[in-house]
């Protein structure tokens, strides 16, 4: 099945279980972000998402593995995934991209993806949320094959941002440097991020951006700082400390997180 219908099969099948036929917003929850679901509004339905075409439960602790629909104070109708497929997971880049394509079919017109990250700037701390203005995919790949030549000028939308900054105006941007990962980075790899002019160090959220503005969807990203990028600071990293630097900045998260998406579904 091509990726296109795959991603029509699970807006079909999401319609089917859940009742809502139009989805207005997708939020994709990374490590840290996971209790947010929470703030966002009135759960509809919670759906394991292996049970919905093109889905697998996910292999990273931290994520939650649901497909939920959440009314919305709005009356709108979002997406909330919390099974991110990561390109380190060997399922090849259409399974990444999967969700944001699932959002587009179920009719979405924005996307927020959040992610945990490391960060390059020094004067950020663990647990502090940073907004996406611009990427560097270091990954090698794309989601989209064959000859479209799709523009990325404005793919971090600015309005969107200027509404974040506008819900919360100590918001910092910083670029975001996709990886492939597992591995974190080499104090080297670190410096030469730094050198080409990216702040932050992640493994997810730049290939879902591409497939997100090939589908027409704007785009808002939002990374939480969980730790400083590897040389950056003195002590070796932690998966286990990435988690802790995510649990202690929840309770912060998610209601910024539900006031941001709340902007953004104001008609
Ligand atoms: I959480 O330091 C988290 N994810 N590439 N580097 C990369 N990904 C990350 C990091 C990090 N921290």
């Amino acid at each position: 099945m091509s990726p296109l219908s795959l991603a029509r099969a699970a807006a079909d099948e999401l319609a089917a279980r859940t009742g809502i036929t139009r989805l207005d917003i997708a939020v994709t929850l990374g490590s840290g972000w996971k209790s947010a679901i929470d703030h966002l509004g009135r759960p509809v339905a919670a759906i394991p998402a292996a049970e919905i075409p093109g889905f697998a439960a996910s292999g990273v602790a931290g994520h939650s593995g649901l497909l939920t629909v959440v009314e919305l104070a709005s009356g709108e109708h979002a997406l909330v995934i919390g099974a991110r497929t990561h390109l380190y997971e060997g399922r090849g880049v259409d399974a990444v991209v999967h969700g944001v394509r699932t959002a587009a079919a179920a009719g979405a017109h924005t996307v927020v993806l959040t992610n945990g990250a490391g960060g390059l700037q020094p004067h950020w701390k663990p647990g502090q949320p940073v907004l996406i203005r611009d990427h560097i995919n270091l990954t090698a790949t794309s989601p989209i094959t064959g000859a479209e030549f799709v523009d990325l000028t404005d793919l971090y939308t600015p309005r969107l941002r200027e509404i974040a900054k506008d819900v919360a105006p100590d918001l910092e941007e910083g670029v975001y440097a996709q990886f492939p990962g597992p591995h974190y980075e080499t104090p080297a790899e670190v410096a030469m991020v730094g050198r080409i002019g990216g702040t932050i160090v992640g493994m997810s959220t730049a290939l879902e951006a591409i497939a997100a503005r090939q589908a027409g969807l704007e785009v808002l990203g939002i990374s939480l700082i969980t730790n400083l990028a590897a040389g950056v600071q003195d002590q070796p990293l932690d998966h286990s400390e990435v988690l802790e630097a995510g649990r202690l900045a929840e309770p912060y998260l998610g209601p910024l997180l539900a006031r941001i998406v709340s902007r953004l579904t104001e008609k």
